[in-house]
């Protein structure tokens, strides 16, 4: 079987950790891709020097022509630019729409049969527009958020808990910005659900809000320490778990920015719900059961995403 062939559009801090993870697990043949000249030649050079080390039989190379991404198998999409400390992810909309077109147009014209994950922000608005501009099919292309989100809710959980990552499942459902929904009843540690954890006296009330509150402004804590950037090593984990669900089939249900058509109550619009992602790409949305306040915090979030969208279509003219 031919190598699969991985396109990262954008070679900075996540495509970097994104070509270096994919490199070290033998995902397939990677193109770092970027518009700035040089940089993604040497990160591309960097890593293929490293894999002797490790004994990785796959190849690595820069390119700044997007004739490079040609029969890419997986795009994916960290192009734009990152948040600064005190900045929203909205405050990126303007510019990063601009970069969705240029990436969108080359994706069409020489990988239009790749399955796209979408990183950049604001996440939920820029993977439609990205939808949109390449015209692929709405079920090949997914946002990455809720895995980063869910990620950090389980960590903040295990560190409280003192129970294994392994034994944890958190879930991040909404769009990915302050209104994000973590799911306290369908979360659970150890098997618990998480009021049962509270019941049980593993934590109080209090702590568990402290957790849901930290969780919701986890990208944000990270953009203040680091002060030059956000986040990348945990967004590109997360990117690589949707891909790797995809190349092997896993047909793993993780939480991805999927294009409802009718689900949670959603149409037309790509939010955070838990997706099947196979072969076909986004194969299925698994919905959960919401209660009124559950489903009231979903809307909000959902609401937040149509109004981001709503902004694109203002900017862009040739959105619908
Ligand atoms: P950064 O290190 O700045 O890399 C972005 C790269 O994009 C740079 O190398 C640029 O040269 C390149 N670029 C800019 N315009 C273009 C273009 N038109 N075509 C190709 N490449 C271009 O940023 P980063 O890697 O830290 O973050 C990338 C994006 O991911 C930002 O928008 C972040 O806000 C976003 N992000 C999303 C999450 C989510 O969970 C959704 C988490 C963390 C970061």
């Amino acid at each position: 079987m031919a190598r699969k062939k991985i396109a990262l559009i954008g070679s900075g801090m996540i495509g970097g950790t994104l070509a270096h993870v994919a490199a070290r697990e033998e995902l397939g043949d990677v193109v770092l891709f970027d518009i700035a000249e040089g940089l993604p030649q040497g990160k591309a050079l960097d890593l293929a020097e490293s894999t002797p080390v490790y004994n990785s039989s796959v190849s690595l190379k820069g390119a700044n022509a997007y004739e490079d991404i040609a029969g890419a198998d997986v795009c994916i999409v960290t192009a734009g630019v990152p948040r600064k400390p005190g900045m929203s992810r909205d405050d990126l909309l303007g510019i990063n729409l601009k970069v969705m077109k240029a990436v969108g147009e080359g994706i069409k014209a020489h990988a239009p049969n790749a399955f796209v994950i979408c990183i950049t922000n604001p996440l939920d608005a820029m993977v439609w527009a990205l939808q949109q501009f390449s015209g692929l099919p709405a079920n090949k292309v997914v946002g990455m958020a809720g895995v980063l989100d869910s990620s950090r809710f389980a960590y903040f959980l295990s560190e409280k808990t003192g129970v294994s990552v392994a034994d944890i499942h958190a879930w991040t459902l909404a769009g990915h910005g302050d209104s994000m929904v973590p799911m306290v009843r369908h979360s659970t540690v150890g098997g618990l659900p998480l009021p049962q954890l509270v019941k049980q006296g593993w934590m109080t009330q209090e702590e568990l809000d402290a957790i849901v509150d930290r969780t919701r402004k986890g990208g944000g804590e990270i953009v203040a320490l680091l002060k030059t950037g956000s986040a990348y090593y945990a967004p590109a984990e997360s990117a690589i778990a949707m891909a790797k669900s995809y190349l092997k089939d896993q047909k793993r249900v993780l939480p991805a920015a999927a294009f409802c058509q009718g689900e949670y109550g959603v149409d037309g619009l790509y939010v955070g719900v838990p997706t099947l992602i196979g072969a076909e790409g986004a194969e299925k949305i698994v919905e959960f059961d919401f209660n009124d306040a559950e489903q009231e915090m979903f809307n909000t979030s959902v609401e937040a995403v149509g109004g981001l969208v709503d902004a694109c279509k203002d900017i862009d003219s040739s959105l619908k």
